[in-house]
Order: C-alpha cells, then structure tokens, then sequence
C-alpha cells in the first residue's frame, strides 16, 4: 500500500477538527446507505456451555456484507464476520462441527489454547476440503487462564484472507472473578475488533485515506456505547486482524489493564492508551467519570521503521449518562497470588535463539533462515523443558511471536530485564531488536508438533513460521518425528469418511 502522506495528514486534520459536523458514518453513507443503526451496540451470537459440554456447529461460507458502505465478499463462521463467541469454563469439552462451505480448504484453530495438538484436537495439520464437516474435540484444561481466547483458521499462504475476511470469533473461558474478584458483577463488554483490507479498487473516498482498511467492532465500523457515569465496567478486546496493530484510546479516561493474552494479570496495568498487537487479547477495567458524549478513537502506530500507518478515526461514540441507581463501581485490586510460577527462578534446559528475517526487497520471511515446511521439524524439545529462547527480528518491519500450546514469560526486552507479571502467548518483537522468553514444555497434554511463526499473518503465509516437536523420552519410541507428514494424509481421508 502506498502512504499518501500529504492527503493523510490534511484528512485527519478534517475528521478531527470537524468531528462534531461531519461524523465518518455520514461522509460514507455519501456514498452508499449505511447499514448500522445509530445507537446500537453490536452483538454476535454467544454459544454458553452446559453441563460441560459445548456442542456447536459452525458453517464456514462466502457472505456479502456491507462494511463501511462497502459491499464485500466476506468469509464467515454461521454468517456472522465477527464470529459466534464460545464461552465455557476450564474442564469442559468443546465439540465442533465445522462444515466447510467454501470453495477453498480451512480450519480451526485455537489460539492461545493449553491442550493437546494431536488428532481431532488443536491440530493445525489438519485441512478441511470444500464440501466436507470436521468434528474437533478439545477439553479446556485445568491449566487454561480464564480469560479472552480466539478461534480462526490457520490454513499456511490461506491465513491472512480467510482470517481477513471473516473467519475467526472469540472464545471466554469463564472465572476471570476467581483470579480478579473485583470483576464480579461488572457490566461486561466484549470487543471484536478486526481491520478488513478491502480488495483494491474497491475502496471509498472515506476508507482510501484509512489506506483501504475497515476497522470495526463486532463487526461494525461504526458503534454506540451507552455507559453510566462512575459505573465500572469490564471492556475485553480481542484483536482479530491478519496484520494490523492497533491503538486505541478515549480522550481523558485511564484503562486498568487487568489481563493480557487471556491471562489475568499479577498487578494492575495502568493507561491511558492501548496498544494491541494482531492476536494480542487485552481486559480492562474501564469507569466514565462524567456525563458527556467521548469517543473511542484508534489512533495512529507506528509499524516499522518509517512505517506510522496514519489512520486516525472513530470506532465508537460513547454517551455516559447518569443513573445514581445503576452504580457498580470495582473495589481497588487486592492482591494476587501468581497464576504461575516466575520462570526467572526456573531452571533452564536449554538457550536458543530464533531469527526473523525477510528477503530483501520481497515478500518472503524467514524463521531462522528457512521458509516454513509442513513436513520439517525444525525444533525439538523433550517434554518437562523450560527453555529460554531470545527472537531476533533483523528486520525493520513489525513481527509478532507467536507459539502455540503454550503461554511464555517474557524476561528481557532488547536485554533490558523485565518484571513478573503473567504469561503472554504473543509479544512485539522490536525492530531491529528482540526479546528473551522462557517456555514452559512441562504439560504432558502438549506432546506432539505445533508451530510457532509470526502473527503478522502476511508475514507467516509467506513463510515465517516453524514447527516444533514436545516428544516424551520416556515413551518407548519415537516415530513422532513423521507425525506431521502421517497425519496430513490421514486426516484427508478421515473427512472423506465422515462425509
Ligand atoms: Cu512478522
């Protein structure tokens, strides 16, 4: 995409300075009728467990939608582009038919996910052909934070277009109150929040100063929020685009920042802005103080070096309206034991270092020097391991570590040491720069290959992502290096059978 820097510059000046006169949602219905209807907070379908069991079918299809005053071919789960949400509690099993109506292969993937990455569970060699239904199984284990997850696909070259156009949805493992008892009782406010690159050509005079994105909020580019002046609230925001990071802020209001990844935090975070990076998850505690409209507003990043993607806009209009009897206000945090043990005090197995690099001047990324191959185990490691790993990005452009399986403690960022404060399952590796992480191999349920690759989904559909094997010594022997080729071929057929 080309940055017109001038024109940007002049355009936000416009939509800032003539907020009040000219809001985005009438410049676009300029062009076409908008579908939204003013005042409405948007929701999706919300799928509950019960009696510990999930059981839910999900319809991967072509849907046109309208974003924006954009008509687009989207993909979507059940026809919903934010995705039906999945709310269940650690031991419960979470049973998906996934029927693919699409004309190009898919998958499920659960990010973020503690359990196992073999058969018919989190098992990205998995590949559901057009016309076909694929029954996962996945019991949410003891283990798993409570807190916000994600589904998508994760089809390798396929990832950024299916997750792009649709398909992907959150996922609540519930009892965020058990680590965060002020939570209780809190108006609760899920936030999808997914950018879509619409087609080129397609664009409108709104959206082309947004470089051809369409940001939105469960599904909607323009949203209304209606909140209690002093209440407190728990916003949760999942951020679901292929590549963008974002900023997001609310003139005047502070966030406390009480989980990341889906892992509640040790200690309170406090900002006035939040940055979440593609895949990241952020919780917060969030109190309007006085009556009066606000917005949420995204605000502009800087991508890489030279790179700051000016994209300024409003997502939502927020009235805060008094209501002296609706006043749930959170007690100041009391303090937490940790969920896990501070892996600085660990003991270390082994030391790697893992390189993101891309080909000069191409659209081809690298994870240690390699493009990915489904078939090559490019790291193994005995189960009962806690590694240290330090991502090189030797790059000037943003990455995102990613691996699946597993929440990783970040230690040092650029080898300045970092503070306890809970396990992440993705991290901003700096440009030109890198962060040390220890992971936790030690859950037997993980034993088998699972990937790790950069959550820029451009960048891992054009190669950086690997594989990684958890073996168990103690089992008798090892075929589990072939494990990734046999099932390949293996769950071909099994679809062709379940048909
Ligand atoms: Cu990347």
């Amino acid at each position: 995409m080309k940055l017109k820097h001038h024109l940007c510059y002049a355009l936000i000046g416009l939509s800032l300075s003539g907020c009040a006169l000219l809001k985005p949602s009438q410049m676009g219905a300029l062009q076409s009728p908008a579908a939204n209807i003013p005042g409405q907070f948007h929701q999706m379908t919300t799928y509950r467990s019960q009696n510990g069991q999930l059981s839910l079918d999900l319809k991967a299809e072509k849907k046109q939608i309208e974003l924006d005053g954009t008509q687009v071919e989207a993909l979507t789960f059940n026809g919903e582009y934010a995705g039906p949400i999945l709310r269940l509690k650690q031991g419960d099993v979470l049973h998906v038919n996934l029927t693919n109506a699409t004309d190009e292969i898919t998958n499920f993937h659960f990010h973020g996910y503690h359990g196992s990455p073999l058969a018919n569970g989190d098992n990205m060699h998995i590949e559901i052909q057009p016309g076909t239904t694929f029954a996962y199984s996945m019991t949410i284990p003891e283990s798993q934070p409570p807190g916000l997850y994600w589904y998508h696909t994760h089809i390798h070259h396929q990832a950024e277009d299916q997750v792009n156009r649709g398909l992907s949805g959150a996922i609540i493992v519930e009892g965020i109150d058990s680590r965060i008892p002020e939570t209780k009782g809190l108006q609760e406010r899920l936030l999808v929040l997914k950018t879509f690159t619409l087609p080129e050509g397609s664009e409108t005079s709104e959206n082309k100063r947004l470089h051809g994105l369409v940001q939105t909020i469960n599904g909607h580019a323009h949203n209304a929020i209606q909140v209690v002046s002093g209440s407190t609230e728990l916003w949760r925001l999942s951020n679901q685009s292929p590549n963008d990071y974002l900023h997001l802020y609310i003139k005047g209001v502070k966030f406390k920042v009480i989980a990341l990844d889906g892992s509640p935090l040790l200690k309170d975070e406090i900002t006035d802005r939040l940055e979440i990076g593609p895949a990241a998850r952020v919780e917060v505690l969030v109190t309007f103080p006085k009556e009066g409209n606000l917005s949420l507003m995204s605000g502009s990043v800087l991508t890489g070096v030279g790179k700051a993607m000016k994209r300024e806009r409003e997502l939502a209009a927020i009235t805060v309206i008094s209501n002296p009897t609706d006043l749930s206000t959170a007690q100041s945090s009391a303090p937490r034991s940790p969920h896990t043990p501070d892996l600085r005090l660990a003991t270390i197995t082994a030391k790697r270092t893992v390189h993101f690099s891309q080909k000069p001047g191409e659209e081809v990324y690298f994870v240690d020097g390699k493009t990915f191959d489904h078939t090559r185990i490019d790291t193994r490691v005995p189960l009962g391991s806690i590694e240290e790993w330090t991502i090189e990005n030797e790059t000037e452009d943003m990455h995102i570590f990613h691996i699946h399986q597993v929440h990783f403690q970040v230690v040092a960022i650029n080898g300045e040491p970092q503070e306890f404060n809970e396990m992440h399952d993705t991290m901003r590796v700096p440009e030109k720069g890198n962060i040390t992480i220890r992971i936790p191999f030690t859950d037997p349920k993980i034993v088998g290959s699972f990937m790790y690759h950069c959550h820029v989904l451009k960048h891992e559909d054009h190669g950086m992502m690997a594989m990684i094997e958890v073996y168990d010594p103690s089992a008798p022997t090892t075929e589990s290096s072939d494990q990734s080729g046999h099932n390949h071929g293996e769950m071909h057929e099994h679809h062709g059978a379940q048909r």
